[in-house]
């Protein structure tokens, strides 16, 4: 029976290896919806990828070393008497060094995807002064406002107005982001409640949505269609409806659907609106 406990625990880094190679392939699916969408997805998976080598190689290491200490018990002649230790100096200062390098590793190691994505100056020219959207999240859906198409933001405090109190001419939608293709995009991501997460599996972005704060995420989607982006912070009862869509199209698609919704939006109701021709170039 000792043997067999031994095996038991010598077994499971066999599962690892396997899990480790089976779980973050595009084939299986099992962690993330197919290969990456863009370069920000790209480069948080090399993340991932080196975490679950670091993780793996730990794990293994732990469970060799328990599986083998087991074995080296069960092996023994059962006469012979315990030995008892109160503990080693040497090995406890090594496995507070040997994590604290490889967690310090780890943090310098993505600083730079950090600063790409995370840090306003590095977000492209494009997106400085043109954020596609403000996303407010609220219990339980996702609002999003436009800006009128063609607004031109001056500078920095003029965005910052606007992100923070909305316009006459600002569109709106709730539950559907649009977002043009081959073009990067900036969401001013806000709060009206609690705090919430915007996560889109497949750029693998996760950014909270922060009572107070309106932060900017910038991304670029390089494939067309529709991609679900949903809350990822336990966020109530109904945090579970807070799944939403992600529109991918064409840059012109995209400018008619802004149309389309000004359009509907500015409707007195009384005007005809099949003699628009704003609503005619969608169709
Ligand atoms: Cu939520």
């Amino acid at each position: 029976m000792r043997v067999f406990w031994a095996l038991f625990f010598i077994f499971w880094p066999i599962v690892a290896v396997a899990v480790c190679w089976v779980a973050p392939s595009p084939e299986f699916n099992w962690w993330f919806p197919g290969a990456p969408d863009g370069p920000i997805g790209r480069r948080i998976e090399d993340l991932f990828d080196l975490i679950l080598i670091i993780t793996t190689v730990v794990f293994i290491g732990t469970q060799v070393g328990l599986g083998y200490v087991l074995l080296k018990g069960a092996l023994k002649d059962p006469s012979t008497k315990a030995w008892h230790s109160h503990g080693s100096h040497s090995l406890e200062v090594i496995w507070t060094i040997v994590p604290s390098g490889i967690l310090l590793f780890i943090a310098l190691y993505q600083m730079d995807t950090w600063a790409d994505f995370r840090i306003q100056s590095h977000a492209p020219d494009q997106v400085q002064l043109q954020p596609l959207a403000v996303l407010t999240a609220r219990q339980f859906e996702w609002r999003v406002r436009y800006a009128a198409p063609g607004r031109l933001f001056k500078n920095k405090q003029e965005l910052d107005e606007w992100v923070r109190s909305p316009e006459p001419g600002d569109l709106y939608g709730v539950n559907e982001l649009h977002v043009p293709v081959a073009k990067p995009a900036c969401v001013y991501l806000r709060s009206g409640d609690v705090q919430h997460s915007f996560f889109l599996p497949t750029l693998r972005i996760k950014q909270d949505a922060v009572p107070g704060l309106a932060i900017p995420v910038w991304f670029t989607v390089l494939e067309e269609g529709e991609k679900p982006f949903l809350c990822a912070e336990l966020c109530g009862w109904g945090h579970y409806k807070m799944k939403a869509r992600l529109i991918a199209e064409a840059d012109e698609e995209f400018q008619d659907f802004l149309k389309e919704l000004q359009v509907k939006q500015s409707y007195d109701g009384v005007t005809d609106l099949s003699s628009q021709s704003v609503v005619k170039t969608s169709e």
